[in-house]
């Protein structure tokens, strides 16, 4: 499936919910960094119908500076939800069908990595599965207009960057996936307490569609800065791009 880019209107609801911020310095980094999706988790209002959209921008023009702060410090915290909140089933997209999904051989795997990092060993999946594991149930916000709850578990990603002797100084994180897919975060999002390094869905091994035999979640982030099927990981201070970003999607991203 392609994504179709924003549709018009979608710009305008932006814009106009730009306008309604208060401070010039936060209308500045807003331009360009809001997306829908962001706005929706902001305002928790459906942008899918005008009374969700009149909504949405009337409380946007209500936050104050110290809650706009708050709202987009990189290391507030996303949601969580009860297990029975979980969607079930889970929605699969890519930029192709499920047909399409590739497989990935769970013996011969190797976790790449690679740039400002002191260690550049391959890393097993067996490897992965004895570092310290997490679980969290989250949002997950794709900007074509769905958003799905799972829960995901895996190990902390910045316990993966402080094993690998990763330059945290550095300023990009990107990934390499099986199926051609590439996505890059800054490293405060890398660091982040909830960016995971996946292994499992609903307590299960990472199935194939969801992005076998590792993910990376960014609950902080839109679907598009979740790669699956992850096979390279590179520590860099040269802006990576990505699949989306390339073709005029956000790099921040930020849900
Ligand atoms: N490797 C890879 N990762 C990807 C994509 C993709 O096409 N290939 N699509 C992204 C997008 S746009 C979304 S919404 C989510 C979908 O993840 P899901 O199939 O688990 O719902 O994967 C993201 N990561
Ligand atoms: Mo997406």
């Amino acid at each position: 499936m392609r994504k179709r880019l924003h549709h018009p209107d979608q710009d305008i609801i932006l814009k106009e919910a730009i306008g309604q911020i208060a401070s010039p310095a936060r209308r500045r980094f807003l331009t360009g960094s809001l997306t829908l999706g962001g706005l929706t988790l902001l305002t928790g209002c459906d942008l899918t119908n005008s009374q969700g959209v009149e909504t949405a921008l009337e409380r946007i023009s209500r936050f104050n500076d110290k809650a706009q702060a708050w709202l987009f410090d990189p290391k507030r915290l996303a949601p969580t939800y009860a297990e029975s909140m979980m969607t079930r089933p889970f929605p699969f997209n890519a930029f192709y069908g499920l047909d399409r999904v590739p497989r990935v051989d769970a013996d011969s795997f190797r976790l790449e990595v690679s740039g400002l990092v002191a260690d550049r060993h391959a890393w097993t999946l067996a490897e992965l599965r004895a570092l310290p594991q997490t679980d969290q149930v989250t949002r997950h916000i794709c900007v074509e207009g769905w958003s799905a709850i799972g829960k995901w578990g895996g190990v902390p990603f910045h316990v993966f960057l402080k094993r690998i002797g990763a330059d945290l100084t550095a300023q990009y994180v990107g990934f390499k996936c099986a199926d051609g897919y590439h996505t890059s975060i800054d490293m405060p999002t890398a660091l982040h307490p909830q960016t995971q390094l996946t292994l499992t869905y609903d307590s299960e091994t990472l199935p194939a569609r969801y992005g076998f035999p590792m993910k990376i979640r960014i609950p902080t982030k839109l679907g598009y800065k979740n790669p699956k099927h992850v096979q390279a990981i590179f520590v860099t201070n040269s802006y990576p791009g990505g699949y989306w970003e390339d073709q005029g999607y956000n790099w921040f991203g930020g849900s």
